[in-house]
């Protein structure tokens, strides 16, 4: 059962309320990260929902169409008037894998932080992302991935940047991702929200 409205609001698709809910917390002051993390939760809920089959692939991409509906009322909460001169990262989600509610987040924060981030989009190939931090000499490179069975694709993408002998770290993040995964993977770091993912920047930018 949730107690968080906002996240209530989204597992049940109620999109005006949504809004409402997302510009009546930005009103009272709070976080528009805070705001993000309710949202992720409820949209966790409709994942688990998907998954026993009580809800379909309709419900999905309603629940992400009213996800976009939020983060465009946030967005310019998120991101400031920094000029993207602190340094290259490269983003991107791997291989196989659309989803990019979440790498967006992290791109916004990133670039509002100050970063110039180089945003490959989603189901990104290996060789776009070697390319992208050659080119670039990204000290970091974030990789998205809300599939298990792309996990692969994300190794073998690491795999390829090692390969290159770039020195490039890694951090990975999606809603499954743990210190597990990140082994398995090869990647420097992981993280599962926004704010973690931003730390790092910092911590390597520094
Ligand atoms: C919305 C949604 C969709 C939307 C995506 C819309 C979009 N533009 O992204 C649509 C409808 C397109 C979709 C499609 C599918 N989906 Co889907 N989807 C979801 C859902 C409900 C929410 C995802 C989301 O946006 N969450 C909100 C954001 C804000 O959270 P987040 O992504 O976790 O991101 C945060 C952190 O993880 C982190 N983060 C994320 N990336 C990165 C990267 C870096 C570098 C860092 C530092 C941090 C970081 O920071 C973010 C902000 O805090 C999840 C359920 C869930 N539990 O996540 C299922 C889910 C991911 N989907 C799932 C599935 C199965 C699918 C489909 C295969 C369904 C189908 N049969 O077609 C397709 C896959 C298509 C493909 N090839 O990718 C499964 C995956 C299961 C698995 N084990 O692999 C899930 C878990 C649902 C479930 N429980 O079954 N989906």
């Amino acid at each position: 059962m949730l107690t968080d409205t906002l996240a209530k609001a989204i597992l049940d698709l109620e999109e005006e309320q949504v809004i409402v809910l997302v510009k009546e917390r930005l009103a009272k002051g709070d976080s528009p990260l805070d705001i993000v993390e309710s949202l992720q939760k409820g949209m966790s809920e409709v994942g688990k929902l998907f998954e026993t089959g009580e809800f379909f692939l309709s419900e999905l991409v309603m629940c992400g169409e009213i996800m976009k509906d939020a983060m465009d009322v946030l967005e310019p909460h998120l991101i400031d008037s920094h000029s993207g001169n602190k340094g290259n990262i490269v983003v991107g989600t791997v291989k196989g894998d659309i989803h990019d509610l979440g790498k967006n987040i992290v791109v916004m924060l990133l670039k509002g932080a100050g970063y110039n981030v180089i945003d490959l989009g989603v189901d990104v190939p290996i060789e776009k992302f070697v390319e992208a931090a050659k080119e670039s000499k990204a000290p970091l490179v974030g990789m998205s991935v809300l599939l298990t069975g792309c996990q692969e694709a994300m190794k073998q993408t690491i795999d390829a940047i090692r390969a290159e002998g770039l020195n490039t770290k890694v951090i990975i993040g999606g809603n499954y991702i743990d210190e597990l995964v990140r082994e398995y993977v090869g990647a420097d770091y992981f993280a599962n929200n926004a704010s973690d993912g931003l730390k790092v920047a910092k911590q390597i930018f520094s």
